[in-house]
């Protein structure tokens, strides 16, 4: 019989036992960052607050925030919690602007993180019996390394494919019978596009389950995916400041993903106000890692905007589970003061029938804010009629300023011309600031 990772008495445990772990463990964890982390003592000091003033959850809010600000000043050393001779890895952000931020590891961080993903895989239905293939990028960024560890607990066999070389990796979830495929959602939509250019329906394909993460997707592109790999598509979070993958994760209502709240506290705050928000309402994702060793970050300032709900979830497990988070409070674009989450774009676009490869170009001209919406064409759709393509656009320029309340100019563009990711999407191009 399949053997499952799944940890009932931890994943099911009763709010009151969730809160006596969170108080306990945060307790010991302001000690331990307090005597270990000068940084942040002196943070701690400047906002007139000690150990002894932490007695459990409902006192967070004394703490200060830590943001990619201060992991950047602090760089590379600063935010550690425990010797180098105890870390054993590190792991480091996605971000190309500035200094990356890096984070480390000691073993017991490692197996931690791990058990998130292999909790995250589980929930995906995955057991010892299925094959994983995990073709998110390996290296200093966090996603192949954290699913790879999670895959080897659940005890699936694992292939490393990374990411890239599309079509060996069609070869190698056909050849080896994959059941469970992890990578971005832009790359499992460009896995799905060049699967049915080589002549291959759902049902030749082995996959029954999806894990996607690492960056903002619409539940129009999970339909889309569905379909075309004829899977269930999970969806995965996580920074690599708080471990990397399986922070929080989705199981089989698939709709939220449960934290983990054996190791991460949730806060939402206003991010303007840094007031704490009450669950239900949308506003800032905020996190304390409570028992991590060598990068022990408290009320740690994600820029990831979402709600949280407590609500009962059909699967039984109790942890809090968080809306996928609906874009960056840092990628929300501002154009002619309004606020547009990319993510609205690609709502509009997938339910016009377009695949979600587009890219949206923002400009100044004339002091006033442009926005040029460019989408690509399916085949089915690639006509040379001028009066078709105009309605078209007229269509998506109806629903964008519908969705927006904003004009946009959109431009359709032949199929195949939008460059594919294997990682995260690059879907803005900002001029105004260059
Ligand atoms: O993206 C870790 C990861 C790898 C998560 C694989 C899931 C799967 P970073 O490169 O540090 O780490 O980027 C973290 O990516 O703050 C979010 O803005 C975004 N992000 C991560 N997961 C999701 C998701 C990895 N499921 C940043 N939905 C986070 C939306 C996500 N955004």
């Amino acid at each position: 019989m399949a053997e499952r990772y799944y940890q009932p008495e931890i994943e099911t445990a009763s709010r009151e036992q969730i809160k006596q772990w969170q108080d306990e463990r945060l307790v010991k964890q302001v000690h331990h960052v307090w005597n270990s982390v000068p940084y942040y003592r002196r943070k701690m000091e400047e906002k007139g607050v000690t150990p002894d003033d932490i007695h459990g959850t409902e006192d967070l809010y004394k703490l200060p925030f830590l943001s990619k600000a201060d992991l950047r000043e602090a760089y590379p050393y600063g935010l550690l919690g425990e010797e180098l001779k105890n870390c054993v890895r590190i792991q480091s952000t996605s971000g190309t602007t500035g200094k990356r931020v890096v984070a480390f590891y000691t073993q017991a961080d490692i197996d931690l993180w791990e058990d998130c993903c292999a909790r995250a895989i589980t929930a995906a239905g995955g057991t010892n019996e299925d094959v994983c293939q995990i073709s998110y990028g390996y290296g200093l960024f966090p996603g192949g390394p954290g699913l790879n560890g999670g895959s080897h607990k659940v005890g699936c066999l694992t292939v490393p494919a990374s990411s890239g070389n599309t079509e060996r990796q069609i070869m190698f979830i056909r050849d080896l019978n994959a059941t469970i495929l992890c990578c971005t959602p832009s790359y499992a939509a460009y896995i799905g596009e060049t699967m049915k250019e080589m002549g291959l329906t759902p049902d030749q394909i082995p996959l029954k389950a999806g894990i996607f993460g690492a960056e903002a997707w619409s539940e129009e592109m999970r339909q889309d995916i569905q379909k075309t790999l004829g899977i269930k598509a999970y969806d995965i979070y996580g920074l690599t400041e708080l471990s990397g993958p399986g922070v929080a994760f989705e199981c089989s209502a698939q709709n939220g993903m449960h934290i983990n709240e054996d190791h991460f506290i949730p806060e939402v705050i206003d991010p303007v106000t840094e007031e704490v928000l009450p669950d239900g309402q949308q506003g800032e994702l905020v996190f304390t890692a409570i028992d991590k060793q060598a990068f022990p970050l408290l009320r740690y300032r994600t820029r990831d905007i979402c709600v949280l709900s407590r609500e009962k979830c059909p699967c039984g497990r109790t942890h809090v589970k968080m809306s996928k988070p609906r874009g960056r409070s840092d990628d929300m674009l501002i154009i002619r003061g309004v606020n547009v989450f990319p993510s609205q774009i690609e709502t509009v676009l997938l339910n016009q029938g377009y695949p979600a490869n587009y890219q949206i170009i923002v400009d100044r001209v004339n002091h006033t804010d442009t926005l040029d919406v460019q989408v690509e064409m399916t085949p089915e759709m690639f006509t040379d009629n001028l009066g078709e393509i105009e309605k078209r656009q007229k269509a998506l320029v109806d629903g964008l300023r519908s969705m927006l309340g904003l004009g946009a100019k959109v431009t359709l563009v032949a199929p195949k011309s939008i460059v594919r990711s294997e990682g995260k999407a690059v879907r803005v191009i900002d001029k105004r600031k260059i």
